[in-house]
């Protein structure tokens, strides 16, 4: 680990005997649990620790919890919590945790590597053991591969993993090709496989080019202008995420690039179909997608739309228009790249512009700065080696840790961790603007923020850099001979500059970027698996991020762009209220689900001194949470919760994430006034979930992106339970008045 970059690596010797033993048997446990588990506990990593945690101070109380909590009794818990969570983090100061959940991703690096000839350079025997062991791992009792590792089989999940399978070197035969193939031909075969499938089996030469809608790289060469009307069509005015996507897949695509042929791909390309591949009709595979993938149907003005374009190809295919175009592509591509130091804004454009360096120049400079940059995405557990939805969560998690622990007012405990998570905040924030122009890269600012991961990351993101900006707050409202020097002004000043600017026309404020275009633009929207990908929205998440973090910066800076600070809050506030569900809750886009959403938007109003009482918002909010409080005292959702967009109960225990989160609104907005007893309630069941080392234990899958694909937040499991037990001590047990923002 350096500045957060987490790269794994195999040693045989590393560690006592114990603990390898130890390793070992927490492997075998989880193949033993397949069925039944399909989380990763990340308890490997947690293994690190256990010198350390042999030497530790404090330890929750083992007695039986009582009916009445006292504060010393939370007290005790706590500071086993924190010392426990002390032990994992690193010498740079952030939590390391798996950020694992989707299956699509390695299974595209896999390909990728295996095309350009580096399979076996960046992949050593133990990588290919370790991803094979994840396969087998999340492989369905059906057969096939989810989405993600909770969800059930798709042609996406299962197609990808096949392949990837096979290139690791398992033969067709063996137990877990067979069964995959089997749930594939029983539903038509790969060319039922969503379009990103179609994307990465058409680069190994498994699918034609033919069975593809086009992407058009001379969408690049559209004028951007709103005045021109279709400028709103230009990529550039495209969510990020989808933007950086789709733009070196229609280079690729443009190019044609593709695998050469081997046995291996000549032996798959029959394996994934029911019928032989010469008989396949490809115009027809363009637009067939299996009903277990579909979630965001093509509307039929797409189909039109993608039928003129596949005509075109006849024409741009080696036109003048089609190398302008791939020109075009891969000047925005170097850019990427070289701003992102080769990590890429996440883990799909990563391996894709890497294949689009290749195929430019394989012996270049550019593709082998990649290559060494893949390690950043790779993470071992003990269900296997995954590749992660970003290059980790690092900051994200130091700055929620920072509030969080900080919070409970525990200083004698915490100040050497608070102090180590102060470095990070500090090297993590972003004090290199990208590189000018900024708009001829469709660029944001990005100077004062700070990213989600590393500094060397870099893209800003506005919720990251308000949850960054409150924990150097916090940090610089602790006495700095324990924690450090705060950072400086001038510094927090470009901070809340980027949150300025990200507020968008309705109010509120949504990722990376402003708001480029309309939600009509989502009728493109190719992607059959995520819904909402085309433009970067305004999130209650993200708004009440901003709020919170902006209020708290002018309780420390009363007098820094006073009217601007205070009108933004008045227009994130109608924002926030205006998406507020009939029901009261909010609907978490990123997280589960309305668990989460209900605790930000509950925050965002609280933060401007609504509450419980004085604010019928507030309280439908917590009505809404307080009739789902369940038997054991917590709450659980499922995250069928983010794709039914209808609040969905788990099976089982509850979990101590959303319960901690429910509580968190509850107190913020003072429900504990009116009726401390799920309050009581909840802290009870986080005191009887902890476990005898202070940790919690990993429950359902907790993060989300694109309604549909679930994402792990490994690190969620201590913070916000320490958070909620936090203030429950305080602000009940206590009966302290101040909510800490
Ligand atoms: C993330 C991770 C962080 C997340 C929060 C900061 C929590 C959120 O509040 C805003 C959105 C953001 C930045 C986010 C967006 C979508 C991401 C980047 C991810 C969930 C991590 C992985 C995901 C990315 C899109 C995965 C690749 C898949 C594609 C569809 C391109």
């Amino acid at each position: 680990n350096n500045k957060g970059r987490q790269t794994w690596e195999f040693d045989a010797t590393a560690g006592t005997p114990e603990l390898r033993a130890q390793a070992d048997r927490l492997r075998e446990n989880f193949t033993a649990n397949k069925d039944k588990q399909h989380h990763s506990s990340d308890e490997l990593l947690r293994l690190q620790c256990a010198d350390r945690l042999r030497a530790k101070k404090y330890a929750p109380p083992s007695s039986e919890i009582p009916d009445q909590l006292t504060p010393e009794r939370v007290e005790a818990h706590l500071k086993g919590a924190i010392s426990f969570y002390e032990c994992l983090q690193q010498e740079d100061g952030h939590w390391p945790g798996d950020y694992g959940g989707p299956m699509f991703l390695l299974p595209g690096l896999i390909i990728a590597l295996y095309t350009t000839g580096a399979l076996d350079q960046v992949f050593t025997p133990q990588h290919k053991v370790e991803a094979l062991r994840y396969l087998a791992n999340h492989q369905n009792a059906d057969g096939g591969f989810g989405l993600h590792i909770e969800g059930g089989s798709t042609m996406f999940g299962t197609g990808l993993s096949y392949v990837m399978s096979r290139l690791l070197g398992m033969g067709p035969d063996e137990d877990l090709t067979k069964r995959a193939r089997e749930w594939m031909h029983a539903r038509g075969g790969a060319t039922y496989i969503t379009s990103w499938g179609k994307f990465w089996l058409a680069v190994l030469g498994v699918y034609s080019w033919d069975g593809m809608n086009p992407l058009t790289p001379e969408m690049w060469l559209l004028p951007y202008s709103k005045w021109t009307g279709i400028g709103y069509l230009h990529p550039g005015r495209y969510w990020c995420h989808c933007r950086m996507v789709y733009l070196p897949m229609s280079y690729v695509y443009g190019k044609r690039g593709t695998c050469k042929e081997t046995p291996l791909t000549a032996a798959i390309r029959q394996e994934l179909y029911p019928m032989p591949y010469s008989k396949i009709d490809w115009n027809a595979a363009r637009n067939q997608c299996a009903k277990e993938d579909l979630y965001y149907p093509h509307p039929l003005l797409q189909d039109v739309l993608w039928w003129v374009l596949y005509k075109a190809e006849n024409v741009l295919q080696g036109s003048f228009l089609r190398r302008m175009a791939l020109a075009e592509c891969m000047k925005h591509i170097h850019y990427e790249d070289e701003n992102t130091r080769y990590i890429d804004i996440g883990p799909v454009n990563k391996v894709i512009n890497m294949l689009c360096c290749w195929l430019e120049d394989p012996n270049g400079t550019p593709y082998k700065k990649h290559l060494v940059r893949v390690a950043d995405y790779l993470w071992v557990a003990e269900d296997g080696l995954k590749m992660q939805g970003y290059n980790g969560s690092q900051l994200w998690d130091t700055s929620f840790a920072v509030q969080a622990i900080a919070d409970t007012a525990l200083l004698d405990v915490s100040a050497a961790c608070l102090s180590k998570a102060h470095q990070y905040v500090e090297q993590s924030q972003v004090v290199e603007e990208a590189a000018p122009p900024l708009s001829r890269y469709y660029r944001h600012v990005s100077l004062g923020a700070w990213p989600f991961s590393t500094r060397d990351h870099g893209w800003p993101i506005s919720d990251c850099s308000s949850e960054g900006l409150k924990a150097a707050l916090t940090l610089a409202a602790l006495p700095a001979n324990k924690v450090g020097d705060p950072i400086p002004a001038e510094r927090l000043y470009n901070c809340v500059n980027v949150i300025l600017s990200y507020q968008n026309s309705d109010g509120g404020m949504a990722t990376y970027e402003n708001t480029r275009s309309f939600h009509w633009l989502e009728i493109l929207n190719p992607a059959e698996t995520f819904g909402d990908i085309i433009v970067d929205y305004s999130y209650v998440e993200c708004t009440s991020a901003c709020i919170t973090a902006l209020s708290a910066f002018r309780k420390q800076y009363p007098n820094h762009r006073r009217g601007e600070i205070a009108s933004a809050l008045r227009r994130a506030e109608a924002f926030v209220r205006s998406i507020q569900r009939p029901d009261g809750s909010w609907y978490g886009s990123w997280g589960v689900c309305f668990t989460y959403g209900c605790w930000f938007g509950v925050t965002g109003l609280t933060a401007l001194g609504h509450n419980y009482h004085n604010d019928p918002a507030v309280r439908r909010c917590c009505d809404f949470l307080a009739i789902r409080q369940r038997k054991d005292g917590g709450w659980g959702e499922s995250y069928l919760s983010c794709q039914d967009k209808v609040y969905s109960q788990l099976d089982g225990d509850s979990h101590v994430v959303n319960t901690a989160w429910a509580m968190l609104a509850l107190l913020a907005a003072g429900y504990h006034k009116v009726d401390p007893t799920p309050l009581h309630l909840g802290a009870r069941f986080l005191l009887r979930m902890q476990q005898p080392t202070g940790d919690w234990p990993q429950q359902h899958i907790s993060g989300v992106f694109n309604r549909n694909c679930m994402i792990t937040y490994a690190n969620y499991r201590n913070i916000f339970p320490i958070w909620a037990l936090g203030q429950y001590r305080r602000l009940i047990l206590l009966g302290e008045e101040e909510i800490r923002h």
